[in-house]
């Protein structure tokens, strides 16, 4: 692989591995993808990437440290991008051994793996701006790289000891390493149990007349929505850079979950949503993140990274692609 770039993905059947991977196989990268064994083969977002000679997806568990050794061993990848994690905040109150252990050790066996295998390997960490929780140390724009974490999940507290490790394997080894602040960013691809695809899904499903009601939980919630896919360009940004820092990327608009849920009902012809929502206890969490907003000055400044898409341009490629999978 040294006659090419090499870069190494875990997660790559999810969300963002999905995006990342086209991305860098755009580029000419060589793309090592890591999807974890499991009985159903969820990989539906890259099957089709497989007929891609520069493609390779092996199997590779962030939690079986020999796995990850033979792999960064036998590639020696110029770049590593961590994106494999439990990624869901109210998973990670029902089970906060195993999202601690994806995320925790998971990121601490391949900066290790990097540090005694492949030292000159560029690492990127898919950090959060759950990392914020309820900090409230914002300024008018938002959080910034600058501002105090208040992790308030067992997700937040996973994901920022990723995120200081990577920076200690940074000073203490000089590994090129980056983390990405990543506020919320959704696709057509998003995972259908997350609030924008849940409501995009269900959109589409009560105007074919499939689903009458929508169960979800805290409306009031704000979050800073993004385009994954013009968010995984910022992944690949970091890693171009002379050295690792720490990034915060997002589109700098925040919206509450009403809100998203107006546009999408709107934009789908049903009226209001008041019409088809309820509140179900089940989905309040035990603890909530109330507000998230992102100042993304340091990347648009650093790296030349913009966001794209807005949230009602998000919201109404989501719904399209619903329906026409519905209509399918
Ligand atoms: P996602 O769709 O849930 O993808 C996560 C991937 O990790 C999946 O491929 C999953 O495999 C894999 N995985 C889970 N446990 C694993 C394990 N033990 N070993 C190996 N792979 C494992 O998440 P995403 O939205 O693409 O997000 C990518 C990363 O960015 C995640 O780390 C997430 O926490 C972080 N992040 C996401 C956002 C966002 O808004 N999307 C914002 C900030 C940070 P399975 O399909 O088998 O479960
Ligand atoms: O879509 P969500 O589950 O995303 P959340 O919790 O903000 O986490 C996502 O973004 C993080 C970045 O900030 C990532 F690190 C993380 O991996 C993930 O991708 O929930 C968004 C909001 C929350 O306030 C939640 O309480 O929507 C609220 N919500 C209301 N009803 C709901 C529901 N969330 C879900 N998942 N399901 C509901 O029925």
């Amino acid at each position: 692989m040294s006659e090419c770039k090499s870069a190494v993905i875990t997660g790559v059947n999810g969300q963002d591995g999905s995006y990342l991977a086209e991305l860098l196989l755009e580029k000419g990268y060589k793309v090592v993808g890591l999807k974890r064994r499991t009985s159903s083969n969820n990989i539906s977002r890259i099957s089709n990437l497989l007929p891609n000679p520069n493609f390779i997806l092996r199997n590779c568990d962030l939690n079986d440290i020999s796995s990850i050794n033979n792999i960064i061993f036998e590639f020696k990848p110029t770049e590593v991008y961590n994106l494999a994690a439990q990624s869901h905040v109210a998973v990670s109150f029902e089970m906060p051994e195993y999202t601690t252990e994806t995320i925790c050790h998971g990121t601490l066996n391949l900066l290790n793996a990097i540090r005694f295998i492949s030292p000159t390997s560029k690492f990127y960490q898919a950090s959060s701006s759950e990392m914020f929780g309820d900090s409230k140390d914002y300024k008018e724009n938002g959080y910034t790289e600058e501002s105090i974490f208040k992790p308030v999940s067992p997700y937040a507290v996973s994901k920022t000891y990723a995120h200081y490790t990577t920076q200690v394997y940074r000073a203490a080894y000089g590994i090129h390493g980056s983390c990405g602040i990543l506020f919320n960013h959704e696709s057509p691809r998003r995972g259908e149990t997350f609030v924008t695809r849940k409501i995009t899904m269900a959109a589409a499903r009560i105007k074919k007349g499939l689903q009458d009601k929508l169960f979800l939980g805290n409306l009031d919630a704000k979050r800073d929505w993004g385009f994954a896919g013009d968010y995984v360009e910022a992944m690949w940004m970091m890693l171009q850079q002379p050295v690792g820092d720490d990034y915060v990327i997002a589109t700098g608009k925040t919206y509450t979950v009403r809100e998203f849920l107006e546009v999408v009902f709107e934009y789908a012809g049903l009226g209001s949503y008041k019409k088809y929502v309820e509140i179900d206890p089940q989905f309040m969490r035990p603890n909530e993140v109330p507000y998230l907003l992102g100042d993304s000055t340091k990347a648009r400044k650093i790296l030349g990274w913009e966001p794209k898409i807005s949230m009602e341009q998000l919201a109404r490629m989501m719904y399209d692609t619903d329906l026409a999978e519905l209509r399918k």
